[in-house]
């Protein structure tokens, strides 16, 4: 027999955003922005939270806002934007029954029953104008219980633009250097923002600290870390770490299962040298790091790295939005293209083409120049290459304890996966940066390093006279 189809969106839905009972009972739900519900998330993630307690004000039943600025209003007009994602959460303040139902965006909450009883609705609001909200239980709208829904056209496009989530590819700690194991501490925030994808393209990312890939980890082969995630007070999912370096159960993800406002603790000993992914391990996975929740950790080996003069720390990604490549305004998550493995966008370092336009890669000519690239993913393998050069040195997957490979073009670079690429530009100019999958530029997985210095006509020039006799010819 075979699962109807809507079935098995709904128990993709729930294995995608209800968080596991064991983990939902460590995670009070925040006031301000509920734990989420398979219903809410149809839609998304709300932009538009609020929270309405019953009660009884000068011997009337009445809706009384709770938290933001409706706090203590009787009845509260609720202000939207057009195509908000608009959450409200009913709270029984007084114990008689109750419910909320919005009929011009058809949504009716559950009834809510006893004291501390609660219900959450969620709709988009599609249209701009006033829409009654009300309690549907007989009399008891006409005793006052109704108050209206006020959606107002969108906020301006520049406001809409978003802040970047974009890690600058420089933003790389310094060498460990030389030093006997130790214990070190970091402290991780996953926090959950909506930031420019592309222009005038904004998505709702989840990070860790803020930016994507989330900070590059810098320790010693043999050192203990000891690592703090936090998960933001506002956040609206759980959220956890696995970093490949760790050796014990899942990563340090089963220890590390954080609902918003807690923060959990794990340590644990750097066996190995070598570049690791980390990335959130809260179901749905995919979808945790395909919204941008992925970093690395350098272990160093025993006497460090060769140095050399620029370090640069690069990963890619995909994202999975309803709307094809291209559309602007707020995107929201597809169910079924991860399925499907049909990224929308390819990115580095979390959007459309910021290392060509933000965050270019800069060098000297003749400079030894170190990336750091990984891949997040979720699904798909990084063909790495820098048009223009090839690299003098690769550490292939990351390992460094295995021989590195000299002079190669293009590195293979799995999801979950990395490679050290060491190279030398002798000749100045721009060199692009891609995934020899070269359709993916399209999608936006390109960057750009500028190298600067004197030219190099020994090396690389136009032919000013094409006609010449050749000197020598095979
Ligand atoms: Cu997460």
């Amino acid at each position: 027999m075979s699962i109807p189809i809507a079935t098995a969106r709904a128990a993709l839905l729930a294995a995608t955003l209800l968080t596991p009972l064991s983990m939902a009972a460590a995670a009070p739900p925040s006031p301000a922005r509920p734990a989420a519900s398979a219903a809410m998330m149809a839609h998304g993630v709300p932009n538009a939270v609020f929270t309405l307690r019953t009660g009884i004000s000068q011997g009337k039943m009445v809706y009384i806002g709770k938290g933001g600025a409706i706090d203590g209003q009787v009845h509260p007009t609720l202000t939207a934007h057009k195509g908000d994602i608009v959450q409200i959460t009913l709270i029984n303040g007084e114990g008689a029954e109750h419910d909320l139902t919005v009929p011009d965006m058809h949504v009716v909450s559950q009834r809510v029953n006893g004291p501390g009883a609660s219900s959450t609705l969620t709709f988009t609001a599609g249209n701009i104008g006033s829409f009654p909200y009300f309690c549907t239980i007989p009399g008891h709208r006409q005793a006052g219980m109704q108050s209206l829904i006020q959606v107002v056209p969108a906020t301006p496009k520049e406001a809409d633009k978003g802040v970047s989530i974009v890690r600058d590819p420089a933003d790389m700690p310094p060498p460990v250097g030389e030093r006997g194991p130790m214990t070190v501490r970091y402290d991780l925030e996953a926090i959950e923002r909506v930031g420019r994808l592309a222009d005038d393209t904004t998505y709702d990312f989840w990070t860790f600290n803020g930016k994507i890939p989330g900070p590059m980890l810098r320790v010693h082969v043999g050192d203990s870390v000891e690592l703090h995630l936090k998960n933001a007070e506002n956040s609206v999912m759980m959220h956890s770490i696995d970093l490949h370096a760790v050796s014990g159960p899942g990563g340090g993800a089963v220890l590390t299962q954080v609902g918003p406002g807690e923060t959990k603790s794990f340590i644990f000993k750097a066996l190995h040298p070598g570049l690791f992914v980390y990335h959130c391990a809260t179901p749905m996975v995919s979808a945790h790091i395909s919204n941008g929740m992925y970093g690395m950790i350098l272990v160093e080996p025993v006497g460090g790295l060769p140095p050399v003069d620029n370090e640069f720390y690069v990963m890619q990604g995909e994202l999975f939005t309803a709307e094809p490549n291209g559309h602007t305004g707020l995107q929201e998550f597809s169910f079924d293209k991860p399925m499907d493995e049909r990224p929308e966008y390819f990115t580095f370092n979390g959007a459309v083409g910021p290392l060509t336009t933000e965050h270019p890669l800069h060098a000297r000519a003749g400079d030894h120049v170190r990336i750091y690239f990984g891949v997040g993913g979720p699904n798909f393998t990084s063909s790495f290459h820098v048009i223009g050069t090839l690299f003098d040195r690769v550490y292939a997957n990351g390992s460094l304890e295995s021989p590195s490979l000299a002079g190669v073009q293009t590195i293979s670079v799995p999801p979950g996966g990395s490679a050290i690429v060491d190279l030398t530009v002798p000749v100045p100019g721009k060199y692009i940066i891609v995934g020899h999958a070269l359709t993916r530029m399209e999608k936006g997985l390109v960057g750009a390093l500028i190298v600067d210095g004197k030219p190099r006509p020994d090396i690389f020039r136009a032919n000013d006279n094409p006609n010449a006799k050749v000197h020598a010819s095979p």
